[in-house]
């Protein structure tokens, strides 16, 4: 009940006892007067007591006005009556509208969220291309056996993807690590990201690193932002990138929840050279490792030794996936590198280090919950690599460097 209400109901309440104190007083020495309580006497009005007890509907006379000192003090008791059933149903109805506002809210939040990851809105007008059923890829698998799409050029229409993703107000955080000598891929992968990663959508890029001066200027987009977080310096190159896996489930943990819908993370010795768009968004992201995507199972990297966590066995095993850019939805991703964080922890207990560190543990992860989208090559290739005619758009790759000087050890 709002202020003002509750004054006015006291102040009522107030006068109204104020009154019917008045009115019982009166009463009393009205009593004494004529001696009809408690000595055998009558009521001068010559009324039972019935009528006392039970006051008939012909009895009802506003107090002041031409009525007896009885009728008046049992109207005033009225008054305080109606008052208070009055107070009571308004904190009664008060308490069902809470009561409704709590089993509502949730489902209300709910309905928005689905709306806005899941629903795909075409705009009445808007033209592009008719999809067919007969044309398209046929080099190239572009779903997976577990019918998760693959994606390669010639799949999407990146003005229809953009248009659909338009309409629902996304944030895509993305997370890049930079320490020691790792900060002078900065200035490139910034640069081309700007000219290429989710232009005209809303970006928040996370940098992690050891040296927050050494972070190049770089001008970005106008729904591109730049957040800069230091991180110690670390004298393995195997633990900065494994440490990631802890620093990205505390960031999503922390602070994404109502700051993103999505997020990539990204390695800093990479370079966009062509657009990476909402094609990628995905509960669940990985990306196809460029050295081994025409292998067969049993040569992947993955790690053989059973003593690790990152443990998979001959002859199991969908893809090789890369480590270097994965991304999804916030709570995927979170239970990804929770898992990831957790395996290297047990192994590391146990000094046993994976032979690919994270991207063991994330081949691991993957294998057992699979992804529910999956980017080609197009989406990490190598610079060294020759191309192919399957790649016929590179994207994204991972720059040559020289691993000796690089790295810290
Ligand atoms: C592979 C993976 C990489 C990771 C690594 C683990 C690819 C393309 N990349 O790359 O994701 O799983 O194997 O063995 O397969 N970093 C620094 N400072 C350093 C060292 C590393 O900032 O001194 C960061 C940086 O963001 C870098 C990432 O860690 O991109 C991975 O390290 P890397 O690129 O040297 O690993 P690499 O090339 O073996």
């Amino acid at each position: 009940m709002p202020r003002h209400q509750n004054l006015i109901f006291f102040i009522l309440v107030f006068f109204g006892m104020l009154f019917s104190g008045t009115i019982w007083l009166k009463e009393q020495s009205e009593e004494i007067k004529h001696g009809w309580r408690g000595l055998g006497g009558s009521p001068p009005t010559g009324r039972t007591l019935r009528d006392d007890l039970h006051p008939s509907s012909t009895q009802t006379s506003i107090p002041g006005f031409g009525t007896s000192v009885k009728d008046e003090a049992r109207s005033s008791f009225s008054i305080l009556r109606v008052l208070y059933l009055w107070y009571a149903s308004k904190q009664d109805r008060q308490q069902q509208q809470q009561q409704q506002q709590q089993i509502t809210e949730p489902t209300i939040v709910k309905t928005e969220e689905k709306h806005k990851n899941l629903g795909l809105r075409s705009s009445p007008g808007f033209l592009y291309n008719q999809p067919s059923l007969l044309v398209g890829r046929t080099d190239v698998v572009t779903l997976t056996p577990w019918l998760a799409p693959i994606i390669w050029e010639g799949t999407f229409d990146p003005t229809l993807m953009d248009s659909l993703y338009k309409q629902q107000n996304i944030t895509i955080a993305t997370t890049v690590f930079a320490l020691g000598k790792y900060t002078r891929f900065l200035k490139d992968f910034l640069e081309s990201a700007e000219q290429h990663y989710f232009v005209g959508f809303r970006v928040h890029y996370y940098l992690f690193t050891d040296q927050p001066d050494a972070v190049p200027e770089v001008k970005l987009g106008d729904q591109h932002r730049l957040t800069v977080r230091k991180v110690p310096s670390l004298n393995r190159w195997q633990d900065i990138s494994m440490g990631r896996m802890e620093i990205l489930e505390k960031l999503i943990e922390s602070e994404l929840a109502n700051e993103a819908d999505y997020i990539f993370c990204l390695d800093v010795d990479t370079k966009f050279n062509s657009r990476w768009g909402v094609e990628t968004l995905g509960q669940a992201v990985a990306v196809i490792h460029p050295w081994f995507y025409d292998y067969p199972r049993d040569q992947f990297t993955y790690e053989r030794r059973p003593e690790s966590q990152a443990f998979i066995p001959a002859g199991e095993g969908d893809y090789y996936y890369t480590a270097a850019a994965f991304g999804g939805f916030l709570n995927e991703v979170h239970e990804l590198t929770k898992t990831c964080r957790e395996q290297q922890g047990i192994d590391a207990a146990k000094s046993i280090e994976a032979i690919w560190h994270d991207e063991s543990h994330l081949n691991k992860y993957f294998l057992y919950k699979k992804p529910s989208k999956l980017l080609s090559p197009e989406y990490l290739w190598r610079d060294i690599n020759a191309r192919t005619n399957q790649v016929r758009v590179i994207r994204f790759s991972h720059v040559s460097k020289n691993n000796a000087e690089v790295r810290p050890n």
